[in-house]
């Protein structure tokens, strides 16, 4: 069990979806346990309790609660050899990581929206959360929890910015998306051609509950984006899958559909994550912006500011010529402001 990476999680928690497929993919050991079996089993708890944690050796060779599936990803690719999900071009590794930052910081606006809005979708989340965690309880006390983690993700649906201006706006941008990632993946079997990146398993993640478990959205994915919905249930778990170098796609090969991805992310990701990184700097209350015509406000997300540095941090550690090709890929589609 040793030899085994630990993690908890839950179901419902894209990142935890993320991870899990990533290991598999990786074919790297590991035991999932719920957050309550860590904590009956004595784990390390984090700092700031987030799904997934894992637990890693420290320094001292003890094990240390660590969260924030992005950074562990990079620290696994680094730590077990084989079967990368980080292409070896830098100039690729930009995009990949541009495209994951996009799924975990934006499309989970969509997931949050969706299943803290409609009642059918608040109805199921509510029920089957709690009973992810437990569910050999009496049914007054499971709807007691139904009750009382509805009323708590209601209330922080403003967190990621969704409310009543805002929420068309993210609504369109989903079904913008499923099109732009259904006619994409008609022509590759992943992201960034015939092996899985890191992006694949973010959009995965965030589509576990997208396309597999909230009912509104999930109508929705069905309609628009048939593939879509076929490859959330593959990547699940990719470890038969047998990558070979030149399944990468280079990224002046990349096909059209790349563009008309980046675009959608350059429509709404970006305007969000500059004024974002702008509200903090200028230690404002809001961050106020414009996102497709529509009016944009919520509450300055520190993390958020974080992310957008990390990825303007790759950017500019490429060389000049590989900066070049990330530029022309990006060109026209809205995401040049985020390293302007
Ligand atoms: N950036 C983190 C995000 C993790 C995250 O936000 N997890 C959510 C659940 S999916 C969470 O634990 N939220 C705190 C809560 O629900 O109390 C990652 O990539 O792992």
């Amino acid at each position: 069990m040793t030899d085994r990476i630990a993690l908890s999680g839950a179901p419902g928690s894209p990142y935890t979806r993320k991870m899990l497929a990533y290991l598999r993919y990786r074919r790297i050991p590991y035991r999932f346990l719920s957050t309550p079996d860590a904590e009956r089993q004595g784990l390390p708890r984090p700092k700031v309790q987030l799904l997934p944690t894992f637990y890693l050796p420290g320094a001292d060779g003890a094990l240390e609660a660590v969260t924030d599936s992005t950074p562990l990803i990079r620290r696994l690719e680094t730590d077990r050899a084989g079967r990368p999900v980080l292409p070896a071009d830098p100039a690729l590794a930009v995009i990949d990581a541009l495209l994951e930052d996009y799924a975990d910081e934006w499309l989970t606006k969509a997931m949050f929206h969706y299943r803290w809005t409609y009642q059918a979708d608040i109805d199921k989340a509510a029920i089957t959360l709690p009973a992810w965690r437990n569910w050999s309880i009496p049914d007054a006390v499971l709807k007691g929890l139904a009750a009382s983690i509805a009323e708590r993700q209601i209330g922080r649906l403003g967190v990621v910015g969704s409310n009543a201006v805002t929420g068309p706006v993210i609504e369109a941008s989903y079904r913008r998306y499923l099109t732009a990632l259904e006619a994409h993946l008609t022509g590759q079997p992943f992201l960034l051609g015939a092996r899985p990146a890191s992006a694949d398993f973010a959009a995965f993640g965030q589509l576990t509950q997208l396309a597999q478990f909230d009912p509104t959205p999930m109508a929705l994915a069905q309609l628009l984006a048939p593939r879509v919905c076929a490859w959330v249930a593959v990547v699940e778990d990719l470890s038969g899958l047998e990558p070979k170098d030149t399944d990468w796609r280079s990224l002046e090969a990349q096909p059209k559909t790349l563009h008309t991805l980046l675009a959608e992310v350059g429509r709404v990701y970006a305007p969000v994550m500059t004024a974002n990184a702008q509200a903090l700097r200028d230690g404002a209350s809001e961050v106020v912006c414009e996102v497709d015509g529509a009016p944009w406000r919520q509450t300055p997300f520190p993390y958020q500011a974080k992310c957008l540095g990390w990825l303007r941090q790759a950017h500019a550690d490429l060389s000049a010529a590989d900066r070049a090709r990330v530029d022309a890929v990006l060109d026209g589609t809205g995401c040049e402001a985020l390293f302007a």
